[in-house]
C-alpha cells in the first residue's frame, strides 16, 4: 500500500490535538527526538511536522498528500487543495475589534479607518463584501496592541475566549471568519494514496462521531419505556433489558454531547433512575 504523507503543525495550538487524533485512530508514530518526520509503525502513513503557514502550500504542491491545518490559514492563503473534513478542534474566529470607547453602529462605521491585521486577504474580502472603504495595515504579530501604539484605529485578529481583546481595551464588533482545524488533501493523489486516505478517513469519522456522543444506561419502570424510547433514538433504537426486579427494565443507548443535559432532565422527568453515562471510544455506523 502506498504511504500517505500527512503534515501536522510542529508546535503550536493544533499540534497536540492533531497528534491525539492520529493516535485515537490507532496509528502509532515512531518519532525519534526532534525529527521532522515520523513513519507510522502500523499504518501506511508518514507524518511531517511543519509550521502552519507552510502547510497549505506544501499540500497544494504535493510535497505532502494531506494535512491538518487551521481553516483561516488555508482561506487566507487561498491554496488550491480540497478540504475533506472539519475536525472539531482549534476553534476560533477572525474578528474585527475597536477600542471600547469608540462609537460603532454597523460595518459603515469602519469607513475611513485603518485596520491592523495579520490576515490582509481575508479582511479585504470582508470589507469589499460589506462595501467598506478602509485601509488595511498588515503587521505580523501582537496585533491587539496596534491601536494603543497608533498602528491602527481597529484590528482584525483571531479570538477564542476574548480575554486578549478585553485585556487590551478592545471590543469585538464583526466576525470575519469562523475557523477550526480541517483535514485537507492534495487534488491529484494517486489511486493508491486515495485508498489509504479513505482508510484513514473511516477511522477519523469513527473517532469524531464518538467524541460527539456518550453512552447512556438507565433503569425505568416498564410503563415509562415508550416515553423514554422517544427521548433516546440512539444509533437505531435503544436496547431494553429486563431487570431482576419485575416491572423494571434497563435501557442502553447513545446521546449527542450537544443536547446531553437537556435529554438527562427529560429522562428523569419521564421516570428514569440510576442514569450512568460513559465516554465512547469509536462509533462505526
Ligand atoms: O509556529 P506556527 O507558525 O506553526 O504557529 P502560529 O504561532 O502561527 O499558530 P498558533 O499555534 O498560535 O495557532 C495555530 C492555530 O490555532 C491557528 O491557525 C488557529 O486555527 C488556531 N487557534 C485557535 C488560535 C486561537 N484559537 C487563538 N486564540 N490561534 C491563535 N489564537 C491567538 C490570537 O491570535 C490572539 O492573540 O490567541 C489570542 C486570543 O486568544 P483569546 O483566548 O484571548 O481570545
Ligand atoms: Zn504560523
Amino acid at each position: 500500500m502506498s504511504v500517505l504523507r500527512i503534515a501536522i503543525q510542529k508546535s503550536g495550538r493544533l499540534s497536540e490535538s492533531s497528534r491525539s487524533l492520529i493516535s485515537e485512530c490507532g496509528i502509532e508514530l515512531e518519532q525519534m527526538g526532534a525529527a521532522l518526520r515520523a513513519p507510522a509503525s502500523n499504518f501506511a502513513l508518514e507524518a511531517l511536522f511543519l509550521r502552519d503557514d507552510d502547510i497549505p502550500g506544501y499540500c497544494a504542491e504535493g510535497v505532502v498528500d494531506a494535512a491538518i491545518v487551521g481553516l483561516k490559514v488555508l482561506s487566507e492563503q487561498g491554496a488550491d487543495v480540497e478540504t475533506v473534513r472539519p475536525l472539531g478542534f482549534g476553534k476560533c474566529r477572525l474578528a474585527i475589534a475597536v477600542p471600547k470607547s469608540a462609537q460603532y453602529d454597523s460595518t459603515a462605521s469602519l469607513n475611513g479607518l485603518t485596520i491592523a491585521t495579520s490576515y490582509p486577504n481575508l479582511l479585504q474580502r470582508f470589507l469589499d463584501q460589506a462595501g467598506v472603504r478602509a485601509s488595511v495595515n498588515t503587521i505580523s504579530g501582537s496585533v491587539e496592541v496596534a491601536p494603543s501604539i497608533g498602528l491602527g484605529d481597529a484590528i482584525c485578529d483571531l479570538v477564542s475566549s476574548g480575554s486578549t481583546l478585553l485585556g487590551n481595551g478592545l471590543r469585538e464588533v464583526e466576525t470575519v471568519l469562523v475557523s477550526e482545524a480541517v483535514l485537507i488533501r492534495n487534488k491529484n493523489l494517486s489511486v493508491e494514496k486515495t485508498a489509504t486516505l479513505q482508510k484513514l478517513l473511516f477511522r477519523v469519522d469513527a473517532v469524531l462521531r464518538a467524541r460527539k456522543t456518550k453512552y447512556i444506561s438507565l433503569n425505568a419502570p416498564d410503563e415509562a419505556i415508550p416515553d423514554i424510547v422517544k427521548l433516546l433514538p440512539g444509533l437505531k433504537s435503544p436496547s431494553v433489558l429486563p431487570l431482576a426486579l419485575s416491572g423494571w427494565s434497563s435501557l442502553h443507548s447513545v446521546v449527542a454531547e450537544d443536547d446531553f443535559w437537556e435529554v438527562i432532565d427529560q429522562l428523569r422527568a419521564a421516570g428514569a433512575q440510576g442514569i450512568l453515562v460513559f465516554p465512547i471510544e469509536k462509533v462505526i455506523v
